[in-house]
């Protein structure tokens, strides 16, 4: 169904015949029943709208996947310093626009990227199809500020990518940044404006319905079926409308089962899909500026770097170890959050070596500790610093991350266990259980062990 334009026909001879039938008092009480319901244009509750099958199962899929690479790449990674260097040194229009020409990534190579994805035990990706310099990825027909047009590349990176992950089965997000620094009607300009050189004037509304609302429709018309979108930068306008209702319904409407993914670091509104926490676990607002709000609604995410930066920074090595990583995935599951790990690959196409081994670990770890990550929920017990618990049909999963003592006393977790053993030996781990909560056993931790996970088994959920 067209669920961005309802039409209201007129009425068929037919339907007239059978409405002369129907007396007045069932009119009314059909009525009073259709208004107990609320309507779709006006949801009752933030993202609760979304009642269509397909999106309802991609939701769960997007839960299920736990672990996602965030890539950001743009023309920006020529200077080697982030993907802010257009702001942060105030540079000109003319002088950002001389970036693309020096943009060829000739060692791009989509099945190497998807490969290494896979390889780390990512399930997804998600990639910016454009950032604030408003720089398009990928082929569009709505400016020719993109990389077929601007760049002696002249190919579409994202086309190649989409069709990769295709042929591969992992599924591939589009970035967008509704912040634009480049195009003058991003007007009146937000919180992040300079001085670039852009006229004092501008369309709004022409930005947000024909460029962004235009290339929206591309990425979801050119790419295959799309995860979904994941917006940033609305923070930059936090007052302005931003015509949500309509861009959301647009993507719907071409894709119902992509996943609308604001970062805009607020309660989530109509149509939003996921609730996602910048550099953040949900509602532990470390960073400053995310909301403490968490929706017990939507699927969460959490979004982190590998360094310290998302964008191609030289001279960053602020490399999180693998195991960092690790505990940064399990404490995302324990929350009830996918974790989005972000890598910023090379002007020349290639993803640097320290990327690369460290997510390469990573995917050691992953094949063994998966089962007790993918697919699970977090909880019932919340998690604390000794570690978390992820749960799944008929299995608990205790992830001890710190916790020096023998025994580990967790509250009352509503279910009768029948059994506990280790996750990765099968060894039986002894359990008390009344009515005041489980005491395990912990089994020692081995050299360099991070998480030592038991598993706990409870009768099935009827
Ligand atoms: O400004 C961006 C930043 O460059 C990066 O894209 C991150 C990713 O979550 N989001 C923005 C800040 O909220």
């Amino acid at each position: 169904m067209d669920r961005a334009n309802v039409v209201y026909h007129k009425t068929h001879p037919l339907q007239r015949r059978l409405l002369r039938k129907v007396r007045i008092p069932s009119l009314l009480f059909f009525l009073f029943v259709l208004l107990q319901f609320p309507s779709e244009a006006q949801p009752a509750h933030p993202g609760t709208d979304q009642s269509f099958p397909e999106n309802l199962k991609a939701r769960k899929e997007f839960q299920d996947a736990k672990f996602g690479m965030f890539i950001h790449w743009g023309i920006y990674s020529v200077l080697g310093d982030g993907e802010w260097i257009f702001h942060e040194r105030k540079l000109a229009l003319h002088e950002y626009e001389r970036l693309p020409k020096f943009f060829d990534p000739e060692n791009f190579d989509a099945k190497t990227w998807v490969a290494l994805a896979k390889s780390a035990g990512m399930k997804y990706i998600t990639i910016t199809s454009r950032h604030h310099d408003g720089f398009a990825m990928f082929d569009s027909k709505v400016s020719d500020w993109n990389i077929v047009q601007r760049t002696p590349y002249g190919k579409d990176p994202l086309k190649m990518l989409a069709d990769e992950c295709h042929r591969q089965g992992i599924k591939l997000f589009f970035y967008y940044s509704q912040l634009d620094w480049h195009n003058p009607d991003y007007y009146p300009r937000g919180k992040t404006a300079w001085d670039n050189g852009r006229p004092d004037h501008g369309d709004w509304n022409a930005y947000l319905d024909n460029y962004m609302d235009g290339q929206l429709r591309e990425l979801l018309t050119n790419y295959g079926e799309i995860g979904g979108v994941w917006f940033d930068g609305m923070w930059d306008k936090p007052d302005a409308d931003w015509h949500l209702q309509k861009t959301y319904a647009l993507i719907h409407q071409l894709q119902p089962a992509a996943l609308i993914i604001p970062n805009h670091h607020e309660t989530p509104k109509p149509g939003e899909d996921v609730q996602t926490f910048e550099k953040d676990l949900p509602g532990q607002n470390t960073a400053g500026f995310n909301t403490n709000y968490v929706t017990d609604r939507l699927p969460l995410e959490s979004s982190n770097t590998l360094n310290g930066s998302w964008g191609f920074n030289i001279g960053d090595h602020s490399y999180k170890s693998p195991e960092e990583v690790e505990e940064m995935l399990v404490r995302a599951a324990g929350n009830n959050s996918n974790l989005l790990l972000n890598i910023g690959p090379m002007p020349n196409g290639e993803i640097q070596e320290e990327f690369v081994t460290r997510l390469r670990a990573v995917g050691e770890w992953t094949s063994r500790y998966g089962g007790a990550i993918y697919g699970t929920r977090g909880g019932p017990v919340a998690p604390g610093d000794w570690g978390v618990m992820t749960q799944n049909d008929d299995k608990l999963y205790v992830h001890v991350l710190r916790w020096n003592a023998p025994l580990l006393a967790l509250p009352p977790i509503g279910k009768t266990i029948s059994s506990a053993h280790e996750f990765l030996s099968g060894s039986p781990v002894e359990f008390t259980q009344n009515s005041n909560g489980v005491v395990l056993k912990v089994p020692a931790a081995n050299k360099g062990e991070l998480d030592r996970v038991i598993v706990l088994s409870v009768a099935r959920a009827k």
